[in-house]
């Protein structure tokens, strides 16, 4: 099998915490391919994570997933992707990589239940779960990449997050003047520029519209710290869905590790909420994060699995 991932993917997070509970061996039953999302060495210390090893291939790191050749893999140009030479196409989406990888060996190395679970309930209450975190209303490119007033676009243009925004724009600019009738270009660039423009205004290159965008961005945070309320009532315990680990765990972690991170969190100290409260009470006084996502997240950071994978936040 040949995985398509990125170490600052939230969901090829998935699928490694999948291959590591099923016991797949790099280099044996499967070889990582490295599609780096923005540009190499151009982003911080949180984007490495032990699975990414010598023999791991590594492209030219310039928005490689918008590259023609990925997206004839991928249409998507999203990570992760699955390619075995059993499949009729590639698989392209976290869920249904977990799911197959779960169908490959449905037992896992520990003698586990399978990871979509057997009874009705569990698997309709991880569906909940892994919906709900997957939906726009969590995205955490909110947290990452918006901004809800000049101090927060000032301080996103100074970092790494500028240059991740620019190469995206160059690249889809490129590749959209090379394939101009390629469907995927035109929606792509539109979708990267409102971002892009905001950067760009920021950093004095051209007048835009801060306000509306600000608004916009202090609105979603709301409706993020409204989707983490929910998820604290969908959630069963100890794991997500139920009394054993389940697929919609492995897709809860990669997703919280990813949103601490992006609210600038010491990526060693996996326990601590603070940066998180902090960064979403900014537009929601008074945000915490609830006992049970905090109950939860102490299960899941003993698994052997987790730790395999999250030897910090990433
Ligand atoms: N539904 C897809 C979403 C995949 C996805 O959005 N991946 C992100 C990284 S976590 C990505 O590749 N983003 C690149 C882009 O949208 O340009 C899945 O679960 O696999």
């Amino acid at each position: 099998m040949q995985i398509y991932s990125f170490v600052g993917s939230q969901w090829a997070g998935v699928v490694h915490l999948a291959l590591a509970e099923k016991g797949f061996a790099q280099g044996k039953d499967y070889d990582i391919t490295e599609v780096d999302l923005g540009k190499k060495l151009a982003v911080p210390i949180f984007f490495t994570a032990p699975f990414v090893n010598k023999t791991t291939t590594r492209r030219a790191g310039n928005a490689d997933n918008f590259d023609p050749a990925y997206l004839d893999i991928n249409p998507n140009g999203t990570v992760p992707s699955l390619t075995a030479p059993s499949l009729p196409r590639p698989l392209i989406d976290s869920v249904d990589i977990l799911r197959h990888l779960d169908g490959l060996r449905p037992e896992t190395a520990r003698r586990r239940p399978p990871l979509v679970p057997l009874d009705a309930a569990s698997r309709d209450r991880g569906q909940q779960l892994i919906d709900l975190v997957h939906s726009p209303q969590l995205d955490t490119n909110i947290l990452f990449f918006r901004a809800r007033d000049a101090a927060e676009l000032g301080a996103r243009t100074k970092s790494w997050h500028k240059g991740f925004i620019d190469t995206r724009q160059r690249r889809l600019e490129e590749e959209h003047a090379a394939h101009p009738a390629h469907p995927f270009y035109g929606p792509k660039l539109e979708e990267n520029g409102v971002i892009h423009a905001q950067y760009a205004a920021a950093a004095g290159v051209r007048a835009n519209d801060n306000d509306a965008f600000f608004a916009r961005s202090r609105e979603l945070h709301r409706e993020f710290a409204d989707g983490m309320a929910r998820l604290e009532t969908l959630l069963v315990l100890p794991f997500a869905a139920g009394a054993s680990l389940s697929e919609a765990d492995l897709h809860l972690a990669p997703w919280l590790s990813h949103a601490m991170v992006a609210a600038d969190s010491d990526i060693h100290q996996v326990q601590d909420f603070t940066a998180l409260e902090k960064t979403i009470a900014r537009s929601n006084p008074g945000f915490h994060v609830g006992p049970r996502t905090r109950q939860w997240w102490k299960t899941l950071a003993s698994e052997t699995s987790f730790q395999q994978v999250f030897p910090h936040l990433h």
